[in-house]
């Protein structure tokens, strides 16, 4: 912990010198997203980079003593704010269009509605929808709210696309949760010059073929997420060997590609590769981890399927430390996986509701509209729709009536920076969030109603897209 910890500070010192000679977000190397050996994230000046590592150790570092304290506790212990959506979101310049004739205009979304994946897709398609409630009122405007149910599956996706697409009405979408299913929709979106704002598609190529057209993101990249994940598993954790599984998804694949390329580059011994569509009996991925013995599984996937493969890894008796990426970033782990989920480590783009002060408003709305805990990405959703709708607002306002797709795409360039419930949200000239936060969770419940009270925020860094 203490290698990682000081190694974490050494970028943030390379970041506030970069900063200080002209760049606030560069990427030590400067090389693209194809090559995470030679590109390791920039931790950013902000203060979250020097939040404290849960170890002893972080506190020896001046930077991260100076930091409010993240990790030792719960993490629903940092949830108390005074902001809420309201206050942030009347913090900015935002356009009121109350009595302009803009005619009928929606925002979709798409997420899985049905299927293993969604309790996350729910939670993107709430948050969406109370957003597009509370903006409403605050832009003047009566956008109306079209939910489509992607199931987590490409077809589906790029299917609902044609009819989105084709609704004339729809100016914005607010999705994907699958990068996958995404990047099947894209180019159906991009020949519509239909803006798309993702609150959770962590795949390179979203913005590196999409990028601003017409896709933009408020989360992190998976050329970084993995590399926290390794830097964790190599330094932190003393990881000298892992077998590396993957759900052969866009996502799952390349985050799990990247963790490779990584481990190999560090000499961390990589005892397997392999990928898998198996979705609930996984005994012929696992006897050979059996056989193997690493010192770590690093799954790539979602929790729908790295449940299920972790509570039937240690049923074997593999004692493996199990990691991964935002794909296990849900309660649903510890529903699937049960007891066998304490101890499993992930890195994360969004993490816990409560580790945005920001977010406290809208969490209790959510609780009470929906009746139900807040999810990881909801906040994220609540912040895509929203906006999605400031820049309906701007186009409109700008077009003195209903705008045209393209007009709200151009809008879209002017409305980062923009204070969300996830904090402040700027974009670069490719869509990507800059910088993004990454959390490392330690996982400390099998009880899925404990996650967010039990679980703990080992690190929490903000990191520039590399490549920039
Ligand atoms: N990153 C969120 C879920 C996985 C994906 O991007 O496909």
């Amino acid at each position: 912990m203490k290698r990682f910890t000081s190694a974490l500070m050494l970028l943030v010192i390379l970041a506030s010198m970069l900063a200080a000679c002209g760049g606030t977000t560069a990427s030590p190397s400067g090389s693209g997203a194809a090559s995470p050996a030679a590109s390791a994230p920039a931790a950013s000046e902000s203060p979250a980079a020097s939040m404290p590592a849960e170890s002893p150790a972080a506190s020896e570092s001046p930077a991260a003593s100076e930091s409010p304290a993240a990790s030792e506790s719960p993490a629903a212990s940092t949830a108390a704010s005074p902001a809420t959506s309201e206050t942030a979101a009347a913090a900015a310049e935002l356009p009121n269009i109350e009595g302009l004739d803009i005619g009928t205009i929606k925002i979709a979304s798409q997420t899985p509605l049905s299927g293993p994946q969604s309790a996350l897709g729910t939670g993107i398609r709430n948050g969406a929808e109370l957003a597009i409630e509370q903006m409403n009122e605050r832009l003047g405007t009566n956008i109306q709210f079209a939910p489509f149910d992607d199931q987590a599956t490409e077809d589906i996706g790029a299917s609902n696309a044609n009819q989105i697409a084709a609704d004339q009405d729809i100016m914005c979408v607010a999705g994907h949760l699958n990068s996958g299913v995404a990047l099947a929709s894209l180019p159906t979106y991009k020949n519509a010059s239909l803006l798309m704002i993702s609150p959770a598609n962590t795949n390179v190529r979203i913005t590196d073929d999409f990028g601003a057209n017409p896709a933009y993101r408020i989360v992190g990249r998976d050329d970084v997420q993995p590399a926290v994940a390794e830097a964790h598993a190599r330094d932190a954790l003393q990881v000298k060997s892992v077998y590396i599984l993957h759900d052969k998804t866009a996502y799952g694949q390349g985050v799990a590609d990247f963790f490779r390329q990584l481990a190999e580059k560090d000499g961390i011994q990589v005892l397997g590769f392999e990928g898998t569509d198996e979705k609930s009996v996984f005994d012929p991925v696992l006897n050979p981890i059996l056989a193997a013995q690493p010192d770590a599984v690093f799954w790539g996937g979602i929790y729908s399927e790295g449940g299920p493969l972790l509570k039937q890894m240690r049923e074997k008796g593999i004692q493996a430390k199990f990691l991964g990426t935002d794909g296990l970033d849900s309660s649903e782990l510890a529903r699937l996986a049960g007891e066998a989920a304490v101890g499993v480590n992930y890195v994360t783009i969004a993490g816990p509701v409560n580790q945005y002060p920001a977010a406290a408003k809208f969490s209790e709305d959510y609780q009470a509209k929906y009746n139900t805990a807040t999810p990881a990405f909801a906040a994220q959703g609540y912040d895509v729709a929203a906006l999605c709708a400031v820049a309906i607002a701007k186009a409109a306002e700008k077009a003195n009536g209903r705008p045209t797709r393209q007009q709200v795409l151009e809008a879209m360039k002017e409305v980062s920076p923009y204070e969300g419930v996830t904090g402040n949200v700027t974009f670069d000239e490719k869509g990507d969030r800059v910088p993004a936060t990454y959390f490392i969770i330690d996982v400390k419940t099998g009880d899925p109603a404990q996650w967010d009270a039990q679980n703990t925020i080992i690190n929490k860094i903000d990191i520039a897209p590399t490549g920039q």
